[in-house]
């Protein structure tokens, strides 16, 4: 898969997909993520990118000049399949939208600063606008880092044990069972039995029965979902 991210800050993102499991599906090319500076395309040499409202009020607005030349330039390149605009009024992101997500070849991340991006950008190149939750971030940056990495560890390959992403948190509508490792006692405290059993049918029931235990007391919304 290959990620493009058009930022006013891409050293925000040097380091996440520089360490652990996004370097390593790099190196496996399995993914390959590209940082652009949008004032590279910027419409004077002291790099303007934004300007003030319309109608006035508080905050700059990113202009249309330089995104849709960014977007047209690299579209022609790659091919995009989305063109994502990430934004605290889009699409809330969750493991279904991770699912599809990670399914695509070609995908470029617009992260906003300021008040946004000229809503006539947003009607003519957007194909989705995703929100990472109800907060407000001071820009979409850290939004697209925790999108690609959670696309990025579903790309087959990318996770050393490939069934691991399938028993995630989420991808049933359950949270994750507990999970222990050595010693089996620690000041006192036992793992429970069943997981030193070697029973793995009954293994498989606990947790199970663990995972809906969990669900049922953090969040009782996931079980009423669909
Ligand atoms: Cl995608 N961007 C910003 N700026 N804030 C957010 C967000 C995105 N998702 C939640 N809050």
């Amino acid at each position: 898969m290959n990620i493009h991210i058009i930022s006013v800050v891409p050293e925000l993102l040097e380091s996440p997909f520089s360490h652990s499991i996004m370097k390593r599906a790099s190196e496996k090319g399995l993914m390959h993520v590209t940082m652009h500076q949008l004032r590279k395309w910027a419409v004077n040499e002291y790099g303007m990118v934004d300007d003030y409202q319309f109608g006035g009020g508080a905050g700059m607005v990113m202009m249309c000049e330089p995104l849709v030349k960014a977007i047209e330039e690299l579209n022609a390149a790659h091919a995009f399949d989305e063109i994502i605009y990430l934004t605290p009024d889009g699409e809330k992101f969750q493991q279904g939208l991770a699912n599809a997500l990670s399914l695509k070849k070609s995908l470029l991340f617009i992260c906003g600063h300021y008040k946004g991006i000229d809503q006539r950008v947003r009607d003519h190149f957007i194909t989705r606008e995703i929100s990472i939750g109800d907060y407000v971030l001071s820009g979409g940056e850290l939004a697209a880092a925790v999108i690609v990495d959670a696309i990025g560890r579903l790309i087959p390959g990318v996770l050393n044990d490939e069934t691991s992403a399938l028993f995630d948190s989420f991808q049933d509508n359950l949270l994750a069972p507990p999970v222990y490792t050595r010693p089996e006692e620690f000041h006192g405290w036992k793992v429970p039995a069943v997981l030193l059993s070697g029973d793995h049918k009954k293994i498989a029931e606990w947790r199970n029965e663990q995972a809906i235990a969990r669900t049922q007391e953090r969040r009782p919304d996931l079980l009423k979902e669909d």
